[in-house]
């Protein structure tokens, strides 16, 4: 069947095409296979509005999802042609940052899966999330060129006009089925404008940031410290939401809504602060239908819920009047009318869309006219009502709930772990593909020594895999049989890919006094830093350099290993969750609001090493004790130093020899040598004068607890099989069909 459609499709036999030809003639199947699931939807249906949807390679998941991979696996091989490579052809559409963006992707799927009504609302960036090189052991960014060859996204021929700045622009809708495991097809609308032009970008990813026509949808923004780009950040965002609240209600009123009873056909969920200008979209164009303030208010209200990813207060967008009286005049008067109703309702400053220096605070309007704000975890959802938010859980304490992250198994385990997936299917039968819970049923086979051997010989054959990948993919050759330690995730200070580094810099000093680790350690690392960055980029220029010292150094090379996998994205991560044997999970308590990473590695069969932060707790409640490697300060202790503001790193420093010690090594002649000195430097600078994020202080613990895991990996591979085994049968909870019902029966009631 599907080889007679493919050769149909290239006019030959499987044998004399090209990859190229295969893939294209593959997407145009999967595209009439998906078509073929869609629904007419009936009553409430959701957007969900996000910047970002980091979706990965859609080839290898939609067979998944359609049942399709099987055979199409079996006709490639009959023609001598390999799944693998085939997958190569496709470039990774570089729509999203990290976890939120991830976040979004993983729900479609599961909406999808559910079969629940709910389409995703974005924008079609050309560059997306800048291209990572390493450049003496530097991180280079340059323009992601994803959108060249065949497209997934189709060009709907609709546009919607949107008012930026007083002149007018044309967003055209494009689409992207969202194929479900064995569920229906619900859609991707991205939008773009036609007039964006590649070749202004002139050295690395500078390009002109006045020309909005040209500019407009060309790169996704990597975070808010660059100041020059904040204003177009805007101006993204209410093309996004402009459009997007246009074609919701177009589709309601042809649904037969007279937009009055709007709530009984759409829900829209606001990912973040970044869509939060839908809100005042959304009354604007209300009132534009005859709608007046006071009820477009409550309809909208009725509709949108917000989803709050950080408890980091800097974060939390905020922009100067001045720049949305520029940008978006005609939002306005909406903004103050919102502000003035909250000024009725309550005395509370702090709570204000409107700041006494004019700042609009878009999280505030969110919680003020949405019916629902919820936290990405438990543990950050309580901090969100005990302190960040605290003034808004007083005025709405009805809103607030908590959302525990989840991923989809369908990529995170039946797409990037065959093996793992194939051999719990032959343990369980295959229930826990679309029953996460299933999963449990493992934990009967927790003493059966065939079984844990089965598991570490499959973990075995995922790290010669990752290895053989890396050596393909930056010609660095790595050690399959050492303990493979992985911390990828963005590069921020507070996710302490510098605590990684000290303990890296003390396990050296330890090698080169006898102390040998208990097993030799390959640690990997995946990471981008805001291109603004510099402390990030610095760190990220402290590893590169300690793996050249370290590989430079024959003694301590047989033990330790340093990696940076360049331009980490989802592909990458795809290589690297199945080959994982510690998860580095090292934030900052209180800091992390969930983690996503944590769960993907513990689904295939990693042990977490983290902090109680994030989903790290929730993960903990469900492996126990036994089963998880918990080290530092609880988020209690780490919230009461901030507020009494007594920490200083400078005595740490100064009073604990190893921290000194692996300090100044930092910027010290070996380092040198290899590196940048101003670089290296001003990383040490940071350390002793601020370490904003407490990494001296659980030092000490991290590294007494990193080495109990080595060694029990060492000594008791039985008991770290066994660990990994629990891992597994306890990560039903993190599915992330699970927290789309929850959104679902709370939230949402779709359908
Ligand atoms: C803001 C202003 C201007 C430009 C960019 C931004 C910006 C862009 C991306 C701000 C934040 C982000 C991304 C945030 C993010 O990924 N947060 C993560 O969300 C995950 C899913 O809930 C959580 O698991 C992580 O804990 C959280 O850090």
């Amino acid at each position: 069947m599907m080889k007679t459609r493919l050769e149909a499709l290239c006019g030959k036999k499987i044998a004399e095409c090209s990859y190229e030809e295969i893939y294209e003639a593959l997407m145009k199947i999967v595209k009439e296979e998906s078509r073929s699931q869609g629904r007419k939807v009936e009553g409430r249906k959701l957007y969900y509005i996000s910047a970002e949807f980091l979706i990965g390679k859609l080839l290898g998941n939609n067979l998944i999802n359609l049942g399709l991979y099987d055979e199409t696996d079996k006709v490639l091989k009959e023609g001598g042609k390999s799944m693998a490579e085939l997958e190569e052809t496709e470039a990774e559409p570089s729509l999203g940052n990290g976890g939120l963006g991830r976040l979004a992707a993983c729900f479609l799927d599961s909406l999808a899966t559910l079969k629940l009504p709910g389409d995703g609302v974005g924008l079609r960036y050309h560059c997306g999330l800048f291209h990572q090189s390493f450049k003496n052991n530097l991180q280079s960014e340059s323009p992601d060129y994803w959108l060249n060859g065949a497209q997934w996204a189709e060009d709907t021929g609709k546009t919607y006009d949107v008012s930026l700045a007083g002149e007018t622009y044309r967003a055209r809708l494009y689409q992207i089925d969202v194929t479900g495991y064995g569920g229906q097809t619900n859609k991707l609308h991205l939008f773009d404008l036609d007039t964006v032009d590649e070749s202004i970008i002139t050295e690395g990813i500078r390009f002109d940031k006045t020309d909005i026509e040209k500019n407009l949808t060309l790169f996704l923004y990597p975070d808010d410290s660059d100041d020059a780009g904040r204003k177009l950040r805007v101006y993204q965002q209410y093309l996004m939401v402009s459009a997007g609240a246009q074609m919701i209600l177009e589709e309601c009123m042809e649904r037969g809504s007279n937009l009055h009873d709007l709530a009984d056909y759409a829900a829209v969920q606001i990912n973040d602060t970044h869509p939060s200008m839908v809100i005042p979209e959304l009354i604007r164009l209300l009132g534009e239908q005859g709608i007046a303030f006071e009820e477009a208010a409550e309809i909208v209200t009725n509709v949108c819920a917000y989803t709050n990813h950080t408890i980091l207060a800097e974060a939390l967008e905020k922009w100067p009047k001045e720049y949305l009286e520029e940008a978006v005049p005609q939002l306005m008067p909406v903004i103050r009318k919102l502000d003035e109703t909250v000024k009725e309702r309550t005395d509370d400053a702090g709570t204000a869309i409107i700041d006494e220096d004019g700042r609009v605070h878009m999280a505030h309007m969110d919680i003020h006219f949405t019916h629902s704000t919820n936290g990405v975890a438990a543990l950050h959802t309580e901090i969100l009502k005990d302190s960040e938010l605290n003034g808004f859980y007083k005025l709405y304490p009805e809103k607030f709930n908590n959302k525990t992250n989840g991923i989809t198994f369908r990529r995170w385990l039946l797409s990037c772990n065959r093996a793992l997936a194939g051999y719990i299917e032959s343990l369980i039968g295959p229930g826990f593909k679309k029953d996460a819970g299933e999963l449990k049923k493992l934990a009967a086979y927790a003493d059966n020594g065939e079984v844990l051997q089965n598991l570490t010989r499959i973990k075995a054959e995922n790290k010669k895999l990752l290895a053989k990948w890396l050596f393909k993919k930056q010609g660095i050759l790595i050690n399959p049989d050492s303990m493979f330690t992985i911390q990828s995730k963005r590069l921020h200070e507070y996710k302490r890919q510098q605590l990684n580094l000290l303990y890296l810099i003390h396990t050296y000093f330890e090698v080169k006094s006898g102390h040998l680790p208990a097993a030799p350690i390959t640690a990997v690392f995946g990471a981008k830093a805001a291109p603004a960055y510099t402390t990030a980029k610095n760190i990220i220029h402290a590893l590169l350099t300690l793996s050249k010292v370290v590989a430079d150094d024959p003694q301590v090379s047989k033990w330790l290993q340093i990696v940076m996998i360049e331009n980490y994205n989802v592909t990458a991560a795809e290589k690297m969750v199945p080959a994982c044997d510690l998860s580095e999970q090292i934030s900052l308590a209180s800091k992390e609001a969930s983690g996503t990473g944590n769960m993907k590695f513990m689904l295939n069969g990693a042990v977490t090493l983290g902090t109680l932060d994030g989903a790290n707790v929730e993960i903990q409640d469900c492996v126990g004790e036994d089963n998880i490697y918990i080290f530092g300060q609880n988020s209690v202790q780490v919230i009461r130093c901030y507020e009494r503001g007594d920490y200083c790193a400078r005595e740490w420093y100064e009073t604990d020899a190893n921290i000194r010690r692996a300090v100044d090594f930092i910027a010290g002649d070996l380092m040198q040598a290899a590196g940048d000195r101003e670089s290296l430097e001003s990383l040490k600078r940071e350390l002793i004068g601020k370490d904003w994020f407490q990494t001296f202080p659980d030092f000490n613990a991290y590294v007494v607890r990193k080495n109990q895991a080595i060694t029990d990996y060492a000594v008791n591979p039985e008991k770290w099989a066994r660990m990994a085994l629990m891992n597994i049968s306890q990560a039903g909870f993190f599915s992330s069909d699970r927290t789309i019902k929850e959104y679902n029966e709370d939230i949402w009631h779709l359908g």
